[in-house]
């Protein structure tokens, strides 16, 4: 038996061009069918097919006093099978064992390399160290999203996360960005949750006498009705929450379960996370907030780090859209939409490859 491989756009065009050759598909045994990258990066389908080598030669036009030639590329190929079933190519294995480790160091997890690296184990992808970085690097494009800002309707926006990661100048950023910088203006208003450290409603307060925005203290969860009939007509209303701490969180959750029974208010819970933070600490936010439904993650300092590679892992890992990115202190212009190709830049400038 000779073995045979056709690429085409699809499997089924694969197929077909075998097909033609053959003439009749009965002669052929369909051996592997893979997705790979042609060499401009276009995804491809290669199917492998044996064939008798004397049907072999004939599509060839090698006539039968030449099928010695033939019995010799057959074992040739046989011998080439067996030194692959011995063991797998050395150097793939090389280029695997280093993608995985620059891409660890880089912050993912190991658990989801492998889980990325297991789909793609059968393939020649992994024979060719480009090819195999660019399949990773389209895997996590693939599995990083952005939420679109979506205005269109009237919400409340709450922000949460651990004390300092940038919550307050966040939504004073957001607020301005909503109330001043889009097209159609928004009614914005500002509900301040963070009533229990000193200082905190003053830093949130300086923001919105500046730019004439209401802001609400609440203090305790049975005010909240009266705020938010007071509010009634705002486009959004941005919730400043105070940091992590049990008493916070006590409060937190009475809060939301509050703003759930009214049933009629959208609540879209975002995560402030800074992009310098470790992975742990990240994990470790995120599973106190998990009670939670998080619809998005703000990333904030961009400015302060270069390395995004523990939060891009946690990101994509657990789902999570980013909205927003924040990179710097000034209020409102370091604040930006979020996009792949912004986060993906950063990310691959990174690699160094
Ligand atoms: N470099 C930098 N600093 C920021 C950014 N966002 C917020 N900050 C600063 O981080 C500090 C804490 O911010 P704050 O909004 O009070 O955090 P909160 O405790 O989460 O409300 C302040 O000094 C902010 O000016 C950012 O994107 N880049
Ligand atoms: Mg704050």
């Amino acid at each position: 038996m000779v073995e045979e491989t056709f690429v085409a756009p699809n499997p089924r065009e694969a197929f077909e061009i075998a097909k033609e050759k053959y003439g009749h598909f009965s002669k052929l045994k369909l051996l592997k069918a893979v997705q790979v990258k042609d060499e401009a990066g276009k995804l491809v389908s290669r199917i492998t097919v044996s064939v008798s080598s004397k049907d072999f030669f004939e599509s060839i036009g090698l006539d039968e006093e030449e099928e010695l030639v033939g019995e010799i590329v057959e074992l040739k190929t046989q011998i080439e099978n067996m030194k692959n079933l011995v063991s797998p190519a050395p150097a793939s294995q090389k280029y695997i064992e280093n993608i995985k480790n620059i891409m660890f160091e880089k912050g993912l997890g190991k658990a989801w390399i492998d889980k990325i690296l297991k789909g793609i184990s059968e393939d020649t992808v992994l024979e060719d160290e480009q090819l195999l970085l660019s399949y990773i690097l389209d895997e996590i494009d693939d599995k990083l999203s952005v939420k679109a800002e979506d205005m269109s309707q009237s919400k409340m926006m709450m922000l949460i996360g651990s004390t300092g990661v940038g919550k307050t100048t966040t939504v004073a950023k957001l607020a301005a960005r909503y109330a001043l910088l889009l097209d159609r203006p928004l009614r914005v208003a500002l509900v301040n949750l963070d009533t229990f450290r000193v200082g905190a409603y003053e830093q949130l307060e300086h923001y919105a006498v500046q730019m004439q925005i209401e802001h609400i203290k609440v203090e305790r969860v049975e005010e909240f009705e009266t705020v938010l009939f007071e509010l009634e007509g705002y486009d959004v209303i941005l919730i400043d929450t105070a940091g992590i701490s049990p008493y916070d969180t006590g409060k937190l959750i009475k809060t939301i379960e509050f703003l759930q029974s009214t049933g009629k208010h959208n609540i879209e819970t975002s995560l402030v996370v800074s992009a310098t933070a470790k992975r742990d600490d990240i994990v470790d936010i995120y599973e106190h907030f998990s009670f939670l439904d998080i619809d998005s993650a703000i990333l904030t300092k961009f400015d302060e780090t270069k390395k995004i590679g523990e939060l891009f892992g946690f990101l994509i890992e657990n789902d999570i859209p980013v909205s927003y990115i924040s990179s710097g202190q000034s209020v409102p212009d370091d604040l930006e939409l979020a996009s792949k190709e912004k986060l993906m830049d950063r990310f691959m400038s990174e690699l160094n490859v």
